[in-house]
């Protein structure tokens, strides 16, 4: 059967894939109550997958005596739970638990103790699947990745919906354990959505029901919201997404800072982070080659200042962060010199990768005279850990929030709507000539510092 966009009323048999055009409960051809519907399903494409109670499930499959035993992973020297199965947390174990509160609730459990080569291997197996099914697949763990989907209806002749289906059957099949599947619009809201339904479960948060749908989610829910910020919200009497859906962009960024914005965005399914493979670019970087040789301190700030702006302009948009800045300056004669700082956080700031830049850049000017400047960051990861805001330094911490009271200016009036005194009246000097993406420091001509 063709399905297309135009037809959200027909769903699909999760067990058998069988389109089933009128909303039943269970499938016309297999009986199965799996079956799924929803308005947006053959309009979503952003997926997470994560693996269920995965280092127990592994075993269960090795040993078919253990398949009706609750079972817990776990002890060694640290002696707590990895994970447990879904029996054993029927009785209330959880992953992370000390193992004699574990066996205390529940003491019929069989323990065993990890076997971190095989999970691996398995690990492995699942995302090789993963990445036949599109090459937009972006591991965050040992069992879990998202994939964005767009654009492979084609090669499998099927919506990504059912694809996913056919992915967690295949699984099933071949390798032998269960996953969860969550789809959405966002990243934000698949993962939240894979976690709804576990174990095998294949949950759907389409746009239209979004901010609904977050309103009665406690604020833990969010992503990088962990038990001590959860703590700070509770203190200000909030719990609820929805008491954030309610409050203003400002006041939340008055309030908490950088995270302030990130909560306002995603209290309101607002995620722009896109999926990407983990090698896709291993750094970011901007560099200029001058008209005429600089060794003097107020220029080459000037310029550092307005790479760092576009480095860092280039890490928001694809919300990732880099943990490593990185200087490279070219002598006249032509020698490279690039001098590499790991900071404590991830940043995606300006700011930082300018300060950072900066004492890197003061400590080689001795005189000599540079063609070329470069900044750039490596060691990339998600934007979720970036600039964390309880940082030691308090006037970082406020140039952060300027910096991105500065964005939004500059999101709504143009890029140079807002000079700051570095590169204020700099411009034509300060001009990039040309720039570069996905350079690896580590590599090439460099010469490390
Ligand atoms: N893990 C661990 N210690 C933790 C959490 C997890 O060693 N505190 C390990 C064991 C898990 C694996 O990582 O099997 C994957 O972590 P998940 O959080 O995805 O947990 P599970 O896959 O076990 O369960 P779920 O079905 O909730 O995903
Ligand atoms: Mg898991």
């Amino acid at each position: 059967m063709r399905i297309s966009k135009q037809d959200p009323n027909t769903g699909f048999c999760r067990d058998c894939l069988t389109y089933q055009e009128v909303p039943e409960h269970r499938c016309v051809h297999c009986g199965s109550p799996r079956v799924l519907h929803h308005r947006e399903l053959y309009d979503l494409t952003v997926a997470h997958i994560d693996c269920d109670a995965f280092y127990a499930t592994v075993e269960k499959r090795d040993n078919p005596e253990l398949a009706d035993k609750p079972v817990i992973i776990g002890g060694g020297r640290r002696g707590v739970v990895s994970t447990a199965c879904y029996l054993a947390r029927i009785h209330g174990v959880r992953s992370a638990m000390p193992m004699f509160k574990a066996l205390k609730a529940c003491p019929q459990a069989v323990v065993i103790k990890p076997d971190m080569e095989k999970y691996s291997r398995v690990g492995r197996q699942v995302r090789e699947m993963m990445q036949e099914l599109t090459p937009l697949v972006q591991p965050i763990s040992i069992d879990e990745a998202f994939l964005e989907l767009a654009g492979t209806e084609a090669l499998h002749r099927n919506p990504p919906a059912r694809t996913l289906a056919a992915f967690a059957k295949r699984v099933e099949e071949e390798i032998g354990i269960t996953v969860s599947v969550g789809l959405s619009y966002c990243k934000f809201l698949a993962k939240v959505a894979s976690d709804l339904e576990k174990p095998r479960g294949f949950s759907v948060i389409g746009e239209a029901e979004a901010v609904d749908f977050l309103k009665s989610m406690p604020v833990t829910t969010i992503w990088g919201v962990g038990k001590a910020f959860a703590a700070t919200l509770e203190r200000d009497g909030i719990t609820m997404i929805g008491q954030l859906q309610e409050m203003e962009e400002s006041d939340l960024m008055r309030r908490y800072g950088v995270i302030g914005q990130r909560l306002y965005r995603l209290s309101r399914g607002q995620d722009a982070r896109q999926v990407h493979t983990r090698d896709s670019a291993k750094s970011v970087s901007a560099e200029t080659t001058f008209n005429s040789d600089h060794a003097d301190r107020d220029t080459l700030a000037a310029v550092l200042r307005s790479l760092s702006e576009k480095v860092a302009r280039r890490l928001k948009k694809n919300d990732i962060a880099g943990h490593t800045v990185v200087l490279k300056l070219k002598t006249t004669d032509f020698k490279i010199r690039t001098r590499n700082r790991r900071l404590e956080d991830p940043t995606c700031l300006a700011d930082r990768i300018f300060h950072t830049g900066l004492s890197l850049l003061e400590r080689e000017l001795d005189g000599t005279k540079y063609r070329l400047l470069g900044i750039g960051v490596s060691d990339l990861t998600n934007a979720d850990l970036a600039d964390p805001p309880d940082l030691v330094d308090t006037d970082a911490a406020k140039r952060a929030v300027a910096e991105r009271a500065i964005d939004k200016v500059r999101d709504r009036f143009g890029r140079h709507a807002v000079e700051t005194g570095y590169t204020f009246g700099k411009n034509e000097r300060a001009r990039p000539q040309r720039d570069m993406d996905a350079v690896d420091p580590e590599k090439g001509d460099s010469e490390a510092g």
